[in-house]
């Protein structure tokens, strides 16, 4: 009972802003529940959200009514201050989001070791662009502090071979005209002001972009 109800408000919270409107009072969108448990619990929860009928509160097996009840009116409220805030962030220009990635900056400028501890002991990583909506979140914190800054990306062993800093390969790219030219040199990558990307070695001052 515990686990499901634990659960359910994790459900809750993983769920994308953008399906909560402003006004709708409604829990819906997508639901992301890691494990094989999770996917158990996920395939209740799914029932939960959006049940048969017309009765739309989540329901839990074995749970009272009046609880039920409650409960549903908690993750709401929950959901929708966690909306908000986020749209508070977004609107002061403190964080950008893209998908279910949260872009954010501390302002500091430091070489490519730095900003990816700084990153990590934020409890994140160094923002990576693995597509144009990322790439465009990454580059609305760029143009904010008017700075070129690192990304999560390195040169491997094989010169003008790039590749995140989880070692695998890159699916998407967006270097700027005649680049990468570092040829083994250049083992960093920074964004320009216009998103675009020029291989650099790795002990400049950039901009320290997290992701979370
Ligand atoms: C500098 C460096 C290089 C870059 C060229 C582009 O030399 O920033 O990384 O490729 O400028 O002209
Ligand atoms: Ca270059």
């Amino acid at each position: 009972m515990f686990l499901y109800s634990s659960y359910m408000l994790t459900a809750a919270l993983l769920v994308t802003c953008h399906a909560l409107h402003p006004g709708n009072n409604e829990i819906s969108g997508i639901l992301r529940l890691p494990g094989r448990v999770g996917q158990e619990v996920q395939s209740h929860l799914l029932g939960l959200v959006r049940p048969p009928g017309r009765d739309r509160r989540p329901w839990l097996p074995g749970l009272p009514d009046f609880l039920n009840t409650e409960l549903h009116k908690i993750l709401v409220h929950l959901k929708n201050r966690l909306c908000r805030l986020e749209r508070v962030l977004v609107f002061r220009g403190k964080i950008s989001k893209a998908g279910e990635k949260i872009f954010a900056s501390n302002g500091k400028q430091v070489d490519f070791a730095a900003a990816l501890g700084s990153c990590e002991e934020a409890g994140g990583t160094l923002a990576t662009p693995r597509n144009e909506a990322e790439n465009k979140a990454i580059l609305d914190i760029v143009k904010q502090y008017k700075r070129y800054a690192y990304l999560g990306i390195k040169e491997g062993e094989t010169s003008g071979r790039f590749k995140y800093i989880n070692g695998m390969p890159l699916n998407y790219t967006k270097w700027h005209r005649y680049e990468p030219n570092g040829r083994g040199s250049e083992k960093c990558v920074e964004m320009y002001l216009d998103g675009s990307w020029n291989d650099k070695r790795c002990h400049m001052d950039r901009l320290t972009v997290c992701e979370f």
